[in-house]
This record gives C-alpha cells, sequence and structure tokens, in this order.
C-alpha cells in the first residue's frame, strides 16, 4: 500500500509485488536496505508510484551519483523500457525545486 508523502517502489513490473520500499526522504544506498528472504535492494526496482508531492529521482549509484531519472509527482508505473532504467537504481532522492534531479540523497527511509 502505498500512502500519501511516500516514493514507493517494487522488484516485479507490477508494482505490486515484493520485495517493496517506500520511503519519503529517500535513499543513499539501497545495498543498506535489506529484504525479507535475504539479499538487498540494490539495482531491484522496476516500477514506481509517487505519492510523496514531489518529483523523485532514481540514481544509478549510490549517493545520488551515475544516471539519473526524474519521477513525476503520481507517477505510477513500471519504468519504461525506453529510459534502460530497469534494475539499475542504488539511490533515490527528492528533486530541487524546479524539479531538476541535483543528487541530494538524504538517509534511509
Ligand atoms: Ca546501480
Amino acid at each position: 500500500m502505498c500512502t500519501t508523502g511516500q516514493f514507493c517502489t517494487w522488484d516485479s513490473p507490477e508494482g505490486t509485488g515484493k520485495p517493496s520500499f517506500a520511503m519519503r526522504k529517500g535513499a543513499n544506498n539501497l545495498a543498506d536496505v535489506k529484504v525479507d528472504g535475504g539479499g538487498d535492494y540494490n539495482n531491484r526496482i522496476s516500477s514506481v508510484h509517487n505519492l510523496s508531492g514531489k518529483v523523485f529521482c532514481l540514481y544509478e549509484h549510490l549517493g545520488g551519483k551515475g544516471r539519473s531519472l526524474p519521477i513525476s509527482k503520481g507517477y505510477r508505473s513500471v519504468i519504461p523500457a525506453k529510459y534502460n532504467f530497469n534494475n539499475i537504481t542504488t539511490s533515490v532522492g527528492p528533486a530541487d525545486s524546479t524539479g531538476k534531479c541535483d543528487g541530494t540523497v538524504p538517509g534511509e527511509g
């Protein structure tokens, strides 16, 4: 269940499967996020639902480094294949006030 104020992510393409991770601030390193059954959440995000009220950004590497992909407010879908961003996200954070991905990734949660 994705609720108001959250940026929600899923390993599955449908946006319903597990593991999933919902955050309000972001994640500096998804390798630190452990999932049920073992392993971590690094390079697993395949679908998103953005109820955070702001643009959120996916980043290829930890700490807001590498390629980035902005996710619009209210967007709910798999990450379209044309962006070549499936299963590569390592950090997540809100965009700046202009909606630009500036590499800011707060701590987990
Ligand atoms: Ca990665």
